[in-house]
């Protein structure tokens, strides 16, 4: 640490020494003491500054030392006052330990009088069960002499009938010696009785093949009646509780009007027209229209679209009910037919699959399938709206009632592409409303057509 200071001052000494001499040389006479008076102050500071860094740094190496000191004496302090806390601990131990020893002593008192308790009460109880054993073992005895007593006769009298039925065999063996000699006598008779009865079964054989043959054409011919009779009891069936829709009446059944069982207890007898000549027949028509008079009025009210009006060999609505009865029956699918109708005698129809009128909760909204026919495809615009009447509008036209506009009762939209139950307006009109007899993809919204009638069957009601 001294190294430094001290190594440039022995260097700036021997600079001097190396000047000086010369100096000394040159001027020896006048100036001697001046120069050494030079020369001593030189080496006076040389000493000064070579000194002062190493007092310099022993003050602050005290400096360090004492504050050395000081902490180790405040460490010792710590020291000690850790030890007095140790002694504290050390009493609190020592305390918490005679208390705890006391209260195990207590706590083992308490077990040793309660154990005494316990055995003091074992002993009571096994003082009770010897006594209890005792009388048990005494009535044990005298059941055990009951027993025997009443063991004695039931003994004597199974030897008795030991003896008995010893005697009783003998003699069955007599009667049995007796019986085989006999069966023995039966049994040659009986043997040559069956060969002749084998003869008889080999001609016997040979008539039942002939037989079975026969048999074969009888259950041919049953099988035919079987058949018959199920559709007799079909036919039965539906006269007692009369058919389901028009494609159930009996083949060969003409068009006209027939009673029908609706829903599923089929409870309720209901008048329905059916057409039984057009593709096949069997269709349960729900609505008509006719270029006739008086003009059925179709402007009417919900309750009216749904109980159905008019003549059923006229003009009319079935009923909306009486279409979700049938067209609602769980496992029934039901296509539609529309016939249409012109007042230049053209005729046009539409077929619509899986065609459907939901419950009245969710406003006898309509579905429909895929189309075939050639009046074109107008229908399926109304397919999944809700059925409106004047008087409740379900429509899609906000602010405005389609069927009060049309003046009739209708799956409108806003409004509509069909609209079979408008006003007779005879053909070509220029009806500012539009209200007509329309189909839109054959005769357009200015056409009002002369006839139209709507139908449906099962879906998979056979054609011919
Ligand atoms: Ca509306």
């Amino acid at each position: 640490m001294a190294a430094r200071p001290l190594g440039s001052s022995v260097c700036l000494l021997a600079l001097l020494c190396a000047v000086f001499p010369c100096a000394l040389a040159n001027d020896a006479g006048t100036g001697t003491n001046d120069a050494l008076d030079d020369l001593l102050a030189l080496v006076n500071r040389a000493v000064r500054e070579a000194v002062d860094p190493i007092s310099a740094e022993l003050r602050s190496q005290r400096e360090l030392l004492s504050d050395i000191l000081g902490r180790l004496s405040s460490q010792d302090a710590q020291a000690e006052s850790a030890s007095a806390r140790l002694d504290a601990v050390q009493a609190m131990f020592d305390s918490q330990t005679k208390s705890t020893n006391a209260r195990l002593d207590s706590i083992q008192e308490a077990i040793e009088s309660q154990f005494q308790l316990v055995t003091a009460r074992l002993d009571s109880m096994q003082d009770a069960l010897e006594s209890q054993s005792l009388s048990v073992n005494a009535r044990l005895d005298s059941t055990q002499k009951t027993l025997e007593s009443q063991l004695q006769p039931v003994t004597s009298q199974l030897d008795s009938m030991q003896a008995e039925l010893g005697s009783q065999f003998t003699s069955s063996n007599s009667s049995l010696r007796h019986l085989q000699s006999e069966l023995d006598t039966a049994l040659d008779s009986v043997t040559t009785g069956l060969d002749s009865v084998t003869t008889r079964l080999d001609s016997f054989t040979t008539g039942l093949d002939s037989i079975t043959t026969g048999l074969d054409s009888v259950t041919t011919q049953l099988d035919s009646f079987g058949t018959r009779l199920e559709k007799l009891a079909e036919i039965q069936q539906n006269a007692t509780t009369g058919p389901r829709d028009c494609s159930e009446l009996p083949s060969g059944s003409p068009s006209g009007v027939y009673t029908l069982r609706l829903g599923h207890g089929r409870t309720n007898p209901v008048e329905a027209f059916c057409d039984m000549e057009t593709d096949g027949g069997g269709w349960t028509v729900f609505q008509r229209r006719e270029d006739i008079l008086p003009r059925e009025d179709f402007y009417r009210n919900w309750t009216e679209y749904k109980d159905g009006f008019g003549d059923l060999t006229g003009e009319f609505w079935w009923g909306l009910e009486k279409l979700w009865l049938l067209t609602g029956t769980p496992g029934r699918r039901y296509e539609l037919r529309v016939d249409l109708g012109d007042f230049d005698g053209e005729k046009r129809y539409a077929r619509y699959e899986n065609f459907r009128i939901s419950s009245e909760f969710d406003g006898y909204r309509i579905t429909g399938g895929k189309y075939t026919g050639n009046s074109g495809d107008s229908m399926k615009y109304h397919f999944g709206q809700k059925f409106s009447t004047r008087d409740k509008d379900q429509d899609k036209y906000s602010g405005k009632n389609c069927a009060q506009l049309r003046e009739s009762g209708w799956w409108f939209g806003s409004c509509h592409y069909v609209n079979l139950n408008g006003v007779h307006l005879s053909g070509e009109n220029n009806d500012s409303n539009w209200r007509g007899v329309v189909w839109e993809a054959w005769r357009g919204y200015r056409y009002s057509l002369k006839n139209t009638e709507m139908k449906i069957r099962p879906q998979a009601a056979k054609v011919g």
